[in-house]
């Protein structure tokens, strides 16, 4: 990316830094889930079905859509014998055993941190736990996870829920959290599951994944200094979401934008330092978008503050692999 100040014609004429929080943008499961993708058109050709979107960002699911992909909210819209890719976000024993029984090619793009929780609880629920999901209702990875043990497994989404709980076993609960969850707010969650339970037997650690608390602390860093902070992503991102919340709950004032022209112009008003990151959907061709469109309006200076450098990859699974970018597994 293009680091370098330029003088231009300004819209408002007002000298701006641009604050880039880093790590931000595409994770490792998000590039390893699109690599399927774009795999099984190589390979395959137009159509590929794809369950739900890939992952939750608007630009990818069109740019994909335009070469060929055939996005499908459930298998019923897939023909017989096609295949189909699962999104990053998972799904549930049962979406796999219709796959299974309709005769569908399933190439699976659950991201593995998102399978490792699904193992997680298919051992909890086997040892005669009740799990207690942290997540948010609706949201796809808790529709695949909880699928994992509908009957052994129960969802909190707001702190009144932990009150409410009545479970069978007291001496015998655990928990799980979604993978992109604000980390704050899941500690609270957490301290108030072992008040009310105090035998709560504690995962080692919650299950947010590494990018997601890598781009949250990332954030924090800048936020105190930027005037305005703008994230990139789709609405529908809960990692992307969580951030533009983190910068609001620190005191700056902050908007959720699919692309640069989502960009208000009063937003700039006064604002000389503008706090730029990116959710782990949300490609890093649409952040430099952004900065050049903050270049119309003025001259801007980039600063990167990044706080640590993200080395994870994950393999394409077999039936893909030996002929992309993501040959190795490094750890998470
Ligand atoms: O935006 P995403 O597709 O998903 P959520 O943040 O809504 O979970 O980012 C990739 C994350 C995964 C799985
Ligand atoms: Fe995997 Fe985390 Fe990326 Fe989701 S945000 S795809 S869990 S690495």
């Amino acid at each position: 990316m293009e680091l370098a100040s330029t003088q231009e014609q300004s819209e408002d004429g007002g000298a701006r830094r641009v604050l880039l929080a880093g790590p931000r943008s595409f994770c490792a499961g998000v590039e390893r889930a699109i690599e399927i993708v774009e795999k099984a058109l190589e390979h395959q050709g137009a159509p590929v079905y794809v369950r739900k979107q890939i992952v939750h960002n608007a630009h990818v699911v069109d740019d994909l859509a335009n070469r060929g992909a055939v996005f499908v909210e459930e298998l019923d819209e897939v023909p017989d014998g096609a295949t189909v890719v699962f999104s990053a976000h998972g799904v549930s024993p049962a979406v796999r055993e219709d796959a299974d029984q309709r005769g569908l090619e399933v190439i699976d793009g659950t991201c593995p941190l998102v399978t490792r929780v699904h193992a997680k609880a298919r051992r909890l629920a086997a040892r005669g736990d009740t799990i207690v999901l942290i997540g948010h209702a609706g949201h796809e990875e808790v529709e695949g996870t909880m699928g994992e043990a509908p009957e052994s497994m129960v969802l909190v989404d707001k702190p009144g829920d932990i009150d409410a709980l009545d479970l069978p076993d007291p001496e015998k609960v655990s928990y799980l959290t979604q993978t992109t969850l604000s980390v704050d707010e899941t500690a609270v969650f957490i301290d108030e599951l072992k008040q009310k339970f105090p035998l709560l037997q504690e995962s080692a650690a919650d299950d947010i994944c590494y990018a997601t608390t890598n781009r949250q602390n990332a954030l924090r860093e800048i936020t105190a200094e930027s005037d305005l902070v703008l994230v990139v992503g789709s609405t529908n991102s809960s990692n992307s979401v969580r951030l533009v919340e983190l910068a609001r709950k620190e005191g700056t004032p902050a908007y959720l934008i699919d692309r640069a022209a989502d960009i208000k112009p009063e937003w700039l008003d006064g604002v000389t330092t503008v706090g730029l990151t990116a959710g782990a959907s949300a490609p890093p061709a649409l952040v430099e978008e952004v900065v050049e469109a903050l270049r119309l309006r003025g001259p801007v200076t980039v600063e990167e503050r990044e706080i640590t450098r993200e080395t994870t990859q994950f393999e394409l699974p077999s039936a893909l692999r030996g002929r992309g970018r993501h040959e190795t597994e490094a750890s998470a």
